[in-house]
C-alpha cells in the first residue's frame, strides 16, 4: 500500500539577523511534527528555508559594506548561522530553500508573469512616504514620529509605478474559506482576520517595487522588482518543483501541505496566499496553523530591542533535547507563552530530572541489583493470568477498549498492574488526538500523567521490599520491572518526536529493540522480551541547581551582548565652534606628580598632589581609580586644566583636572591619563 504522503512546512526566515529563541520554537514544533507523522509510518516531506530579499537586507549589507548576497550567504551558511542553529537543534528538515536559489527566482518569475497574464496582476502607482536622503519608501504606519524610521528625518509624499495582486477579486472565496472550513486553526485566528482585514474589504495588494533593487526582478519589466509576497509564499510550492525543473515533487502528490507560521504572519498565510494560488488555479493548502509568540517580559523579542534570547548559549548548557522539550510542554501552541530561565530549569528539574529520569534511573538500577541487568524469561506473567491474557490480547488485536469489569479485592497488588498497563495502553490515542489537533502540549502532558503513574507503582509495589525474600518473592518482583519497562517503553516511543536523542539512549538502557519503539508497539503491552538486557546508564537529565544556572546563564547572556558590541566606539566630535579667544582662556599646563592616594571612603577618587612648577604644591582629586592604582602614577608626567574653580569633593578641595583620553570599548569606558615626556619641566604651558 502506498504509504500517506504528509508536507509540512515552516515560515522561511529573514536572515537579517542571527535567529533567537523565537524562531527556534516555531521550527522546534514543526520538526516534532514532523517527526510525529514519520513516526506513525508516513512518507513525510518537511520544509524550511530563508526569505532573503527585501530593502531591509539591501540596507544591512550596504551598512556592513558588503553584497546582499554575501550579507545573507553570512547568516544562512556561516558560523553559528540559520543551518547551523537547525543542525544543532536536530531539525530533521527534508529540503531547505533560500529565496536567492536560481530554481526559485525562475519559478517566481514564472508565477508572477502567469498571474499578470490571466488579469490578475496589472499595473498602478503606489502611493507613499519617501525619504530622500535614505532613498526610501516607506509606508504610513511604517514612520516613527511621522519621520523615517532610519535616519529620523522627514519624509515627503510620493509616487511610484507598480503591479497590483487583484485580491479584492478573491474576497468572497477567502471569506468563505475561512469561515466554512477547518483551513485555519486556531478557531480564534479566523475572527480576527475577517473582522480585521475581510469585513472593511480587502485591498488590491502591491506585489512589486522600483525604488530598490535587492529582489527577483519582473523578467518582462525591467526597474521592477518582486516585491515580497508573491516571492516568500511562492516557496512552499517552488520547493516542490513548480514551475521548475529542479525538483518533481509537486506532480507527485506531496502538495497541498500544511503550514506552520507564527500569528502576525496569519493574514498573509491564510489570505493572500490562498488568494495566490486561486489565481494560478492550485489547490489550497490543507491548514494554516498559527501558533502564539514567546515573549520576554510581555513584550516581543526583537533584536533591535536588544532582549532575544540566544538558544545556542540554552542548548550549550542544558541540551537540545531538554530546550526542545521545553519549548513544547510549556508553552499552548496557539497562544503567546512568558519565556523565563526560571521556568525553563523548572520544567527540566520536574519533567525531565524528577518523574521521567527518576523513573529509568530507578527501573534499570533495580533490574540491575535485584537482577543482574537481565529479567528472568517469565518476567510477562502474572499472579492473575486469565485477566492479564485478555488484557495483552484485546490490546494486541487493537480493538476497543480494554474490558476492566474484572473486580479486585482491595489491596490486592494486581490492581496496581491493571492501572498502570491500563494507563500505558490508552496513551497513545489521547496523544494522537492531542497532536492531531495541533496541540503537542497537550500531548507530552498525557505521557507525562503516564510517567508520573509508573512512578506511583514503584512506591505501590515497593520493589525494595519485595527484595528482601527473593525466593518468596522474585517473580513479583520481576513482573513490577517489566511493567516499569514496557510503560517507560511506550512513553519513550511517544516521547521520540520532541527528545529523538535522549529516548535513542532511553531505549538502549531499557532494553527497548527496534521492534519495541514503533508506532504499532506503543499501543501494545508486553513487547518487551523478559531476557533482554536492562543496563543503567547515564543519567538522561541530571538536575540543574536554579541559583548557579541562573548566574552562568547572565554571564553568558552578558558575554554574548559584549561580544555583540563594536570593539571602539567614539565619542562624536562637536559640530559647534570655539572661538580662539575663548579656547586661550583655559590654561593647560604640564604638572609631575609628587604623590598620589586613594581618598578614604571613595571607590573612585584618587588624590593627587603635583608639581605644576608654581613652587607650592596643587591638589587634584580625579575620579580615575577604576583605571589606576595610584602608586603606579607617582613621577608621571600629566596635564592638567588649572584655572578652573576651585571644587570640594569627599571634603577635599579640588584644583583644576587632570587630562585624560576616553572611548568606549566593547560597551565599557576605557581612559587614559595623557602622560607626556618627563623631559618637559613642570609648569610648562601648553599652547
Ligand atoms: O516573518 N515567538 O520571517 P521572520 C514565536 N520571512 N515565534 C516567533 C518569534 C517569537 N518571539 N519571533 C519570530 C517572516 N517568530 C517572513 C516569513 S513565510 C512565506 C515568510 C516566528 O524571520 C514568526 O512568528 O520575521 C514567524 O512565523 C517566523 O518566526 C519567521 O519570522
Amino acid at each position: 500500500m502506498e504509504k500517506k504522503k504528509f508536507y509540512i512546512t515552516t515560515p522561511i526566515y529573514y536572515p537579517s539577523d542571527k535567529l533567537h529563541i523565537g524562531h527556534t520554537y516555531c521550527t522546534v514544533a514543526t520538526d516534532a511534527l514532523a517527526r510525529y507523522h514519520r513516526l506513525r509510518g508516513e512518507e513525510v516531506m518537511f520544509l524550511t528555508g530563508t526569505d532573503e530579499h527585501g530593502q531591509k537586507i539591501e540596507d544591512k549589507a550596504r551598512e556592513a559594506g558588503v553584497t546582499p548576497k554575501e550579507f545573507v550567504d553570512r547568516i544562512v551558511e556561516g558560523p553559528g548561522g540559520v543551518l547551523d542553529l537547525w543542525k544543532l537543534m536536530n531539525i530533521s528538515n527534508d529540503r531547505f530553500i533560500r529565496t536567492t536559489d536560481d530554481y526559485h527566482v525562475q519559478s517566481v518569475q514564472r508565477i508572477f508573469k502567469r498571474m499578470h497574464d490571466n488579469g490578475d496582476i496589472y499595473k498602478g502607482t503606489y502611493k507613499g512616504k519617501y525619504c530622500k536622503p535614505c532613498e526610501s519608501f516607506w509606508t504610513e504606519s511604517q514612520l516613527k514620529d511621522g519621520c523615517c524610521p532610519d535616519c529620523g528625518r522627514e519624509v515627503q509624499d510620493a509616487e511610484e509605478e507598480a503591479y497590483f495582486f487583484r485580491l479584492s477579486k478573491y474576497a468572497g472565496r477567502i471569506r468563505d474559506l475561512l469561515e466554512n472550513t477547518d483551513f485555519l486553526e486556531p478557531r480564534s485566528r479566523v475572527n480576527e482576520m475577517v473582522k480585521n482585514f475581510i469585513d472593511p474589504g480587502l485591498e488590491d495588494l502591491c506585489v512589486s517595487r522600483t525604488s530598490f533593487s535587492w529582489g527577483i526582478p519582473v523578467d518582462f519589466d525591467p526597474g521592477h522588482v518582486v516585491y515580497v509576497w508573491v516571492d516568500a509564499l511562492s516557496n512552499y510550492i517552488t520547493a516542490l518543483g513548480y514551475e521548475n525543473d529542479r525538483y518533481h515533487d509537486y506532480e507527485q502528490g506531496w502538495w497541498p501541505g500544511v503550514n506552520i507560521v507564527g500569528k502576525e504572519i496569519v493574514r498573509f498565510h491564510s489570505i493572500i496566499w490562498p488568494a495566490i494560488l486561486m489565481s494560478l488555479g492550485e489547490p489550497l493548502p490543507k491548514k494554516c496553523f498559527g501558533h502564539g509568540w514567546l515573549l520576554l517580559d510581555g513584550g516581543k523579542m526583537s533584536k533591535s530591542k536588544g532582549n532575544v534570547v540566544d538558544p545556542y548559549i540554552l542548548a550549550e548548557k542544558f541540551g537540545v533535547d531538554a530546550l526542545r522539550f521545553f519549548l513544547m510542554r510549556t508553552f499552548p501552541f496557539g497562544s503567546d507563552g512568558n519565556f523565563s530561565n526560571e521556568l525553563l530549569i523548572q520544567t527540566i528539574n520536574t519533567d525531565l530530572a524528577n518523574d521521567l529520569g527518576n523513573l529509568v534511573s530507578r527501573t534499570t538500577a533495580m533490574a540491575g541489583k535485584y537482577f543482574g541487568g537481565q529479567l528472568p524469561g517469565d518476567a510477562g506473567a502474572t499472579e492473575d493470568e486469565q485477566y492479564l491474557d485478555q488484557l495483552y490480547a484485546q490490546a494486541r488485536e487493537g480493538g476497543g477498549a480494554v474490558n476492566l469489569a474484572l473486580g479486585f479485592p482491595e489491596g490486592d497488588p494486581v490492581k496496581y498492574d491493571v492501572e498502570l498497563i491500563r494507563a500505558a495502553l490508552e496513551l497513545r490515542d489521547k496523544y494522537e488526538a492531542q497532536m492531531e489537533a495541533f496541540a503537542p502540549h497537550n500531548a507530552l502532558g498525557e505521557v507525562f500523567k503516564v510517567i508520573q503513574r509508573a512512578n506511583k507503582y514503584i512506591d505501590e509495589t515497593a520493589p525494595w521490599a519485595l527484595a528482601k525474600d527473593m525466593e518468596q518473592n522474585g517473580p513479583r518482583l520481576a513482573h513490577v520491572l517489566y511493567n516499569l519497562l514496557e510503560a517507560t517503553r511506550i512513553c519513550g516511543i511517544l516521547l521520540t518526536p520532541f527528545m529523538p536523542e535522549s529516548m535513542e539512549k532511553l531505549f538502549a538502557q531499557t532494553g527497548a529493540g527496534a521492534e519495541g519503539r514503533t508506532w504499532d508497539s506503543a499501543a501494545r503491552w508486553g513487547v518487551l522480551r523478559p531476557g533482554t538486557a536492562v543496563t543503567k546508564g547515564e543519567n538522561l537529565f541530571p538536575r540543574i541547581d536554579m541559583d548557579q544556572a541562573i548566574q552562568e546563564l547572565e554571564a553568558a547572556a552578558e558575554a554574548a551582548k559584549k561580544a555583540a558590541l563594536p570593539d571602539i566606539e567614539l565619542e562624536p566630535q562637536l559640530e559647534t565652534p570655539v572661538d580662539f579667544d575663548t579656547f586661550c582662556k583655559s590654561d593647560f599646563r604640564v604638572v609631575k606628580v609628587k604623590a598620589c592616594e586613594a581618598v578614604k571612603k571613595s571607590a573612585k577618587l584618587l588624590r593627587f598632589t603635583l608639581d605644576d612648577g608654581t613652587g607650592t604644591d596643587r591638589q587634584i582629586l580625579s575620579g580615575i581609580h577604576q583605571w589606576y592604582e595610584p602608586e603606579d602614577l607617582v613621577g608621571k608626567t600629566l596635564l592638567a586644566i588649572v584655572n578652573l574653580p576651585p571644587r570640594k569633593m569627599m571634603g577635599l578641595e579640588s584644583c583644576g583636572m587632570l587630562l585624560s583620553a576616553v572611548h568606549t570599548e566593547k560597551g565599557e569606558e576605557a581612559l587614559h591619563l595623557v602622560m607626556v615626556d618627563d623631559a618637559i619641566p613642570a609648569g610648562a604651558k601648553l599652547c
